[in-house]
Order: structure tokens, then C-alpha cells, then sequence
């Protein structure tokens, strides 16, 4: 499953981010998941699903459709809580390097009204840096990367000696933090190193790899966060000027937060991600309800259109790491699977992955027989390296039959 992790300074919003991407409503939130840590929770991304144009609804098993909009489960990975209550200077500020290594993008959260001075700390709002404090955690991650490289370098050395591929030999010990040999070989490519020996790599070398592998294996979008303040507006152009090359998202987390809140009580109605919500239990408001919904309406949608967090979480998945949607089925006739359910399933892919990925991801059995596919749009036969498409809708056939 696709893992975005939360990074930034403390007090930035990441936790308040976290706790709104992965509050859903009953509709959703009824889909077993099982959380495996208390930091890490379940969101999602949303995409328009194929049903309207097959003719069909659903009945889904894995991903919610609602209203024909797909719901696809994600991993959401913040620092655990006590993090922050044992913060203490610097010593301890590069902790959200265990989560960048355990994710496959990162959601960089910046402070952007200004309320968070260089180590963290709560302060007067429109006195921070947050292009500076961009710059700090990026620097962080170069030089992690590079220590990780740095500290392998005997074990690399080592590979390359006995015959394996300079890609291969640097992947294998970074394996266990989400970076693979195609995120390797696209750094080496990009810096011009892959020709050189790996053993008369500069300090320079180690420096260029270690920011482009940055770069390729954690891919990152930048969350202008606290957009509801008034101090943000010429923080968020800033951002936008200094980092021409990332996306930068205006969001309010807190903004997000209440909405769902309020819509898991009846009291709006509003679906993540939309430009607008409605109000439904207007006499049941107190007063102070009333003002926070007027603050988000004026501030946040007036200002931005939406609050961000879904918006994020949809263009970190579908933009940055180009993930595809596709729906396998057992009939491509009804497009049901044994049981009848009609579009069962929808799995987020990576872009470049195939029929035999995808049958992999639905069952190793069904993995081990694969003979080949059919896609139900053309009817067609695929064959088991065929790449998959967005949108596609897809029988895997193995003599292992399963599913
Ligand atoms: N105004 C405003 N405050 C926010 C927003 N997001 C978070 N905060 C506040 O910022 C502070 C730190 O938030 P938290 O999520 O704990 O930050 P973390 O340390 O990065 O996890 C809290 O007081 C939040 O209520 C936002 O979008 N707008
Ligand atoms: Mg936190």
C-alpha cells in the first residue's frame, strides 16, 4: 500500500493534518482497516470512478464509491505524540527521519503564517521563516541520505567487487527505507555517476548522489499549512517564488479538522476535497459553530476554494508518484467477481506496473499461473508484461485460478 509520511518542524500542523485525513465518515470509515501503530492511520485518495461510464454501480469490498467517486486506502505515517512532549532543541529535531524512511512521498508541512520560530516553538504569528524552515528539513534529509550511503559504503564496495550492478549494490541496503533499484539507477543517470567507480566516488559525489536520490525516492509536495491566518498570505507567495519546482498546496488543516468533525455530526454536509460545504442543522448550531463555519467559508474557500488536505493527499498520489487506478474483475461481462459484486476492487498502481503486478497484488496463487488478461473496455487479450493503463478494468486468467 502507497505510505505519504508528514515531515516538518514542530507545531507546523502535521498531527492536526494527520487526525483530519483519517477522520471519515461512518460511510467510509466502515471499510476494515487495521492500524498497525498509532501513527499510522488510513486516508485516502479520491478519484472518479469508472462506474458511470460502464453503467454500472458498484458494490465494493476494498475502496468505498460514493456518489461515483472512488475512495482508494492509503497509509498516513505522523510522529507518535510523545515525540513532541520530549522535544528538547535540536538534538531531537531530525526524529521525522524515521518517517520519511518508511514512506514512499512525503507531505512537507510548513508553517506558513508564521507562528513557529526556527526550533518549533509557538511564537508571534508572522515573525517565523518558513522558506527558511523548508530549507533546514531539506537539508536534514541530503545529509541523512548521504550518512546512509557513507555507512554502507564497505558492504557497496564490497557487491560491486563480486560482479553486481552499481544500482543494485547501492539499493540493497537502502531497501529497508523505501528506496529501490529504480530510484537508484534515475540518480546515478541524472548526476553522470553511473560510469564512475563507485570506490573513487568524491566527498562532491557522495553530496550530488545523496541530493538527487533525495529527490527520486521521496518525492515531496510542500503543505502551506494555517492558510486561515492572516499572516499567511505573503508567506504562501513566498513559498511559491522560492520553490518553483515543488508543489506548493495553501492548506488549513484545522479547517479540515472541523469540517469533518461536523460532518460526522449532522451538523453539514461536506465531502473532503469539495469546493464548498452546506450547512443542514442550522438551528441546532451554537453560536460559536456558527462563527468557526462563517471563518472557514470566508478564510479558507473564499481565499483558496478548498482547505487543502484532501487536495494534497490527491496530488501527491496521482501527480507525484503517478499512481494509476485499476479494477480487476472476474467477469468482464458484468464486471462482478464470483460473488457478484460489481467492481469489487480498485487498486492504486505504480505507473509502470503490469498485469503480473497487479495479479501479484491480488493474490501470489493467482500470480504463480498467469497466463494472460483481458481488458473488459476492448475485450481484448493482454499479455502478462502488458502495461496498465489509468482506469483500466481488468481479468487476470491463471491456470491457478483464484479470485
Ligand atoms: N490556525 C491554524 N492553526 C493550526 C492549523 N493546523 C494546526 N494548527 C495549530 O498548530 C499547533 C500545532 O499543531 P500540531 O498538529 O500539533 O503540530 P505538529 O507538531 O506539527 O504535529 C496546534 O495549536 C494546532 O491547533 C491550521 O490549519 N490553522
Ligand atoms: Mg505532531
Amino acid at each position: 500500500m502507497v505510505r505519504l509520511g508528514l515531515i516538518g518542524k514542530t507545531n507546523t500542523g502535521k498531527t492536526t493534518f494527520f487526525n483530519a485525513a483519517t477522520l471519515q465518515s461512518a460511510e467510509i470509515s466502515t471499510y476494515p482497516f487495521t492500524t498497525k501503530q498509532p501513527n499510522f492511520g488510513v486516508a485516502h485518495a479520491i478519484t472518479p470512478c469508472v462506474d458511470r461510464e460502464f453503467g454500472v454501480k458498484c458494490s465494493p469490498r476494498s475502496s468505498p464509491c460514493i456518489d461515483d467517486w472512488r475512495y482508494l486506502p492509503l497509509e498516513l505515517i505522523d510522529l507518535p505524540g510523545l515525540i513532541k512532549g520530549a522535544w528538547a532543541g535540536k538534538g531531537l529535531g531530525n526524529q521525522f527521519l524515521a518517517v520519511a524512511s518508511q514512506s514512499d512521498a512525503l507531505l512537507h508541512v510548513v508553517d506558513a503564517s508564521g507562528s513557529v520560530d526556527e526550533e518549533g516553538r509557538l511564537t508571534e504569528p508572522g515573525s517565523g521563516n518558513p522558506v527558511a524552515d523548508v530549507f533546514d528539513i531539506e537539508e536534514e534529509l541530503v545529509i541523512w541520505l548521504m550518512k546512509v550511503v557513507e555507512r554502507n559504503e564497505d558492504r557497496i564496495s564490497k557487491a560491486v567487487k563480486s560482479g553486481k550492478p552499481l544500482a543494485e549494490a547501492i539499493a540493497e541496503p537502502l531497501h529497508g527505507i523505501r528506496i529501490y533499484v529504480a530510484h537508484v539507477e534515475q540518480a546515478l543517470k541524472v548526476t553522470g555517476l553511473e560510469g564512475k567507480d563507485f570506490e573513487n566516488w568524491s566527498m562532491n559525489d557522495d553530496m550530488k548522489f545523496a541530493k538527487a536520490l533525495r529527490e527520486v525516492s521521496k518525492p515531496t509536495i510542500i503543505i502551506a499549512n494555517k492558510v486561515d491566518l492572516e499572516t499567511s498570505e505573503k508567506f504562501y507567495q513566498e513559498l511559491v517564488e522560492k520553490f518553483p519546482d515543488k508543489i506548493v498546496v495553501p492548506c488549513s488543516s484545522e479547517a479540515e479538522l472541523i469540517l469533518r468533525r461536523a460532518e460526522q455530526k449532522g451538523l453539514i454536509k461536506y465531502k473532503p476535497g469539495e469546493e464548498k460545504f452546506v450547512i443542514t442543522a442550522g438551528s441546532a448550531l451554537t453560536d460559536q459553530q456558527r462563527w468557526a463555519l462563517e471563518v472557514i467559508n470566508e478564510r479558507v474557500f473564499g481565499r483558496y476554494m478548498r482547505t487543502g488536505v484532501q487536495f494534497a493527499i490527491d496530488v501527491t498520489v496521482f501527480k507525484l508518484l503517478r499512481m494509476n487506478t485499476v479494477y480487476p474483475v472476474y467477469d468482464v461481462k458484468t464486471l462482478t467477481d464470483r460473488s457478484g459484486n460489481v467492481l469489487p476492487d480498485a487498486f492504486l498502481v505504480p505507473a509502470d506496473a503490469t498485469v503480473r503486478d497487479l495479479a501479484e497484488r491480488v493474490h501470489k496463487e493467482l500470480a504463480k499461473g498467469l497466463l494472460y488478461a483481458i481488458d473488459a473496455r476492448t475485450g481484448l487479450r493482454v499479455p502478462a508484461d502488458h502495461r496498465l493503463k489509468d482506469r483500466d478494468v481488468i481479468k487476470i486468467v491463471s491456470a491457478t485460478a483464484h479470485g
